[in-house]
């Protein structure tokens, strides 16, 4: 039991400075975890529904009893009709009951079945009201780091509190279940404490008594290892999951990254390309100048095209001293991109190029940036496009196509990946890839995920042209659910 001497004394105190300081009661603002007179009127919600439950159960008992005994007269009768169906049919009042039965009786189950008794309705609202009392997430995440800093001070393990120990004063009834110790674990993570997230996650899964909920210690494990990128440890944990488990989003991104990290050991240049072509027909200065390009693919539109920046244009790029300043720069390492933080380029010769290239207008599109990857520089798993409201959409535009261009060689590695098609570009000083992020109809491309693959060797400069959808509106074909963007004519 509580002490609860200690508890009234607390929350009477607690009351006091509440009192003073004029705080509205019935706007609860104070944090559960922080008071224990807070705490108290937790204990007294819990009572409040547990009753009310209770009082649910006992309407729908009632219910089902009733059912229950209908249902056992019914099929008495109906069992008595079935040893001698002739005899019984053969009797008028028979034939009479059976269709009456039927045409009357079942409806009346049907909707008595639907129906919620009244007194099974107040007890819904009643729990619908009292959720204003339970604890926010804002509560449990105060709750978990109250236990966090007793374990900081007093220097616990995961395993004593999971046990009911705490700093020798044990009590086996204050023993933590396997949804409390995965909640801790969760709670961990956020801290970025990973090592303490295992071991609450451990004891969680070590507390689960059934497959079901063992997978979900499994599945934060899996995540957690997947975090810090033992990606094939993490599929190790998944290999439990219950058939009837549906596949969580994380789970599947797993499944992609790992997938991506086999495909950049295996750089292969694909060897089906489908055309590899002189290209004059975009606009007029390519009736000059004809480009060279490669369709990689119809469904998203993807093409390369070779030597579309030269070698001077690059030299004079890089060495740009202020580009070469934001590399001395301590960029800031992020999680998703290890590469070193990107340099605004803008160039009216390259935009023009550009639409000569693709036939887009370059208004309104991000201007180019520049790139660096170094020795292990990669990129995840992840979309051009912003997935913008509706509203936002129709404001700002979305990304309907992303031009990169390679301006480094890169001896090994490096690759640009997109696992959804199958297709691996790989760097090439002066060529470029261009491909569409959203479909005709304006829907998001799914299949355009990519990353890029670690640098092995050398140093991976790329130029990146992000081109909005808005000025595009007159010049691309809006063909509803038409997956393929023929490219026009300016
Ligand atoms: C969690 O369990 C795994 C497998 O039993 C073990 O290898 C690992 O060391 C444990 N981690 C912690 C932090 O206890
Ligand atoms: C993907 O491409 C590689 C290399 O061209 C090929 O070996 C493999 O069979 C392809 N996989 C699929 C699923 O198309
Ligand atoms: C770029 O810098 C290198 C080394 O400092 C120099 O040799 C080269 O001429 C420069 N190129 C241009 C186009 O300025
Ligand atoms: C946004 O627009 C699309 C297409 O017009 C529509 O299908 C979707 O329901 C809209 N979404 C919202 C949140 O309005
Ligand atoms: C050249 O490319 C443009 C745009 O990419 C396309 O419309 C046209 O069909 C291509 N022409 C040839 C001859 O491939
Ligand atoms: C581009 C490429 O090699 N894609 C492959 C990546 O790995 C998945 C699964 O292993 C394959 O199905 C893709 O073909």
């Amino acid at each position: 039991m509580y002490s609860l001497k200690f508890v009234m004394f607390i929350g009477i105190l607690s009351a006091c400075i509440i009192c003073c300081q004029g705080f509205a009661k019935s706007i609860r603002k104070k944090s559960y975890a922080a008071s224990t007179m807070e705490l108290m009127n937790l204990l007294e919600v819990e009572d409040k529904l547990v009753d009310n439950l209770n009082g649910y159960v006992e309407t729908l008992k009632m219910k089902l009893n009733l059912m229950k005994r209908s249902l056992t007269a019914m099929s008495t009768e109906h069992n008595e009709m079935q040893s001698d169906y002739e005899s019984y049919l053969a009797n008028p009042l028979n034939s009479f009951r059976l269709i009456h039965r039927l045409h009357t009786s079942w409806r009346k189950w049907y909707h008595y079945a639907f129906r919620t008794e009244n007194n099974a309705l107040v007890r819904i609202e009643n729990a619908h009201h009292m959720r204003m009392l339970l604890p926010t997430s804002l509560d449990l995440e105060h709750a978990c780091r109250g236990i966090d800093d007793l374990m900081s001070f007093y220097d616990l393990k995961p395993e004593e509190l999971a046990a009911g120990n705490l700093a020798g004063y044990s009590q086996t009834d204050t023993e933590l279940t396997a949804y409390d110790c995965l909640a801790l674990g969760e709670f961990s993570v956020q801290s970025r404490k990973d090592d303490l997230a295992e071991a609450w996650f451990n004891l969680s899964l070590s507390r689960f008594d059934n497959i079901f909920d063992q997978y979900r210690a499994h599945e934060a494990l899996a995540m957690l290892l997947a975090k810090n990128k033992q990606l094939t440890a993490a599929l190790h944990h998944l290999d439990n999951k219950p058939e009837e488990v549906a596949p969580s989003h994380g789970v599947t991104h797993i499944e992609e990254e790992l997938a991506t990290v086999q495909n950049c050991t295996v750089v292969v240049q694909k060897p089906s390309r489908l055309h590899c072509r002189y290209n004059s027909t975009t606009t007029p200065f390519t009736r000059i100048a004809p480009l060279k390009m490669e369709e990689l693919s119809l469904d998203p539109y993807m093409v390369v095209f070779h030597d579309v920046i030269y070698d001077r244009e690059i030299e004079l790029m890089l060495n740009s001293s202020n580009f070469i300043l934001s590399l001395t720069d301590s960029g800031q390492e992020s999680e998703v991109r290890a590469s070193k933080d990107s340099y605004i380029v803008e160039s009216k010769t390259l935009n023009d190029r550009v639409t000569d290239m693709t036939g887009l207008s370059m208004e309104l599109s991000d201007p180019f940036s520049l790139i660096n990857y170094g020795i292990g520089g990669h990129y995840m798993l992840h979309y051009d496009y912003h997935k913008y409201t509706n509203t936002t959409r129709a404001k700002y535009g979305d990304r309907i196509a992303t031009l990169l261009f390679y301006l480094g060689e890169v001896d090994s590695g490096g690759a640009t990946i997109f696992p959804r098609i199958n297709i691996t570009v790989t760097p090439k000083k002066g060529s470029a890839v261009f491909w569409y992020n959203l479909h005709n109809s304006g829907a998001l491309h799914l299949e355009t995920l990519h990353s890029a693959c670690p640098v092995i060797s050398g140093s991976k400069y790329v130029l990146t042209k992000w081109i909005n959808e808005l000025p595009q509106m007159f010049s691309t074909p809006c063909m509803k659910d038409s997956n393929l963007h023929p490219p026009q004519n300016v």
